[in-house]
């Protein structure tokens, strides 16, 4: 299947966004039918060191057993040692260049929030672009001013052929209009942690 096929429902989560096991959730989720799954262990109330790396493992099996895509959030330390498909990277996290250096044969995602943002980025070794927050969101602690569905048509228009995944209060409600503005998957953290039935939230979206 191609990577933007594969982008089109990508479950972030770590163990401070959970109420309950996340061991559990994630696989609630990929019964679902998440395409991709982010390993964010990051924030408030976020394991670390062993206890971050032994859940890692226990989330990269599941994913790697249903053939689900695995990212890790800029933590290189975990791309070596889960043995990732992809990490996904902020602007102010471990540089593009560098990353594709060490590790030329994984995916790379790339957040853009504006077009500073992307005329200083190398989007030539970025595989696919996350965008956003497209709604307001208040899951990350210093999320950007939401940029709406409009800054993901832009980003589809000018970059066609990029995957782009949305991200940043999206929910079953409004998740196919990001889709609908040229996103090739949508990118959630809350619609489906706390949502009370997992897998009937993640066939909605
Ligand atoms: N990056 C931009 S917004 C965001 C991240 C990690 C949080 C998305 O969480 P939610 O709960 O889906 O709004
Ligand atoms: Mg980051």
């Amino acid at each position: 299947m191609e990577l933007a096929a594969r982008l089109r429902k990508y479950f972030i989560m770590g163990s401070q966004n959970c109420d309950r096991n996340p061991v559990e959730l994630l696989q609630e989720a990929i019964e679902g039918g998440i395409t991709a799954f982010q390993y964010r262990e990051k924030g408030k109330g976020s394991l670390q060191g062993k206890q971050k790396l032994e859940l890692g493992r226990k989330l990269r099996k599941l994913c790697h057993d249903k053939d689900v895509l695995f990212f890790v959030n800029d933590d290189v330390h975990l791309i070596e040692s889960l043995e990732v498909d992809g990490v996904h990277v902020g602007q102010d996290d471990e540089h593009v260049e560098s990353l594709r250096r060490r590790f030329p044969g994984i995916i790379i995602g790339l957040s853009v929030s504006n077009e500073q943002e992307v005329e200083r980025s190398p989007l030539h070794l970025v595989d696919y672009l996350g965008a956003g927050p497209v709604f307001s969101t208040s899951t990350k602690e210093d999320a950007k001013k939401a940029v709406g569905v409009e800054w993901i048509a832009h980003l589809h228009r000018t970059h066609p052929n990029l995957p782009i995944v949305g991200i940043g209060g999206i929910t079953t409600d409004n998740a196919s209009s990001v889709l609908t503005a040229g996103a090739s998957g949508i990118s959630v953290i809350t619609a489906i942690t706390k949502a009370e039935d997992i897998q009937k939230a993640v066939r909605s979206l």
